[in-house]
């Protein structure tokens, strides 16, 4: 949905540029326009302040729906767990999870890098981060739908790249209260 509505606005925004370029293509055949003070150098110069403006703002809201979990955003209780990465498999210590608590995914790697990319059943990537040997990365994640979501490699690793996955379970949550995974 998301990628439909970027595209969406992707062409408008290409066919309102090209608009603009084709409009004064046809508006300065003559050496008077190369001046600073015509109404087209007037108009320029509104449309590059207002779109310099318009911008920011437009900037500032597409940064709001980050893939990638704020500190603030982590419930305080997480449930932690250790995913290791080699070739060409993963390790989780836990694959069932209840819907709408937060998961703090430890990711590392035995080998080389590989990329710990999780995908939902339609197999739509829903978050990710790099798996990479010495060094553990944290990757918070609240699952709000359950279902089977599938872990897959994201940065090429090796012949068997391809085959590198293993999938976990969301259920919801009144099913997975089973006592290991509750701290409070
Ligand atoms: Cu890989």
């Amino acid at each position: 949905m998301y990628q439909s509505l970027a595209w969406a606005t992707s062409l408008v925004v290409m066919a309102v540029v090209a608009i603009v370029f084709l409009y004064f293509v046809a508006s300065s055949r003559t050496r008077a326009d190369d001046g600073a003070h015509t109404a087209s150098a007037r108009w320029r110069s509104g449309i590059f302040w207002g779109l310099s403006i318009a911008f920011v703002p437009l900037i500032g809201y597409s940064l709001v729906d980050m893939p990638y979990p704020l500190p603030g955003n982590a419930s305080a209780n997480p449930i932690v767990v250790q995913a290791v990465g080699r070739q060409w498999s993963w390790t989780l210590s836990q694959d069932h999870f209840p819907a709408g608590r937060t998961i703090e995914f430890h990711v590392t790697a035995d080998d080389v890098n590989h990329g710990f990319g999780i995908y939902d059943d339609h197999l739509r990537l829903v978050t990710q981060t790099q798996a990479m040997p010495g060094y553990t990365n944290i990757l918070r994640h609240t699952f709000a739908t359950p279902g089977t979501y599938r872990v897959l490699c994201l940065e090429y690793c090796g012949l068997a790249h391809y085959a590198m996955m293993t999938q976990f379970t969301v259920e919801a949550a009144s099913v997975a209260q089973s006592p290991e995974v509750r701290h409070d």
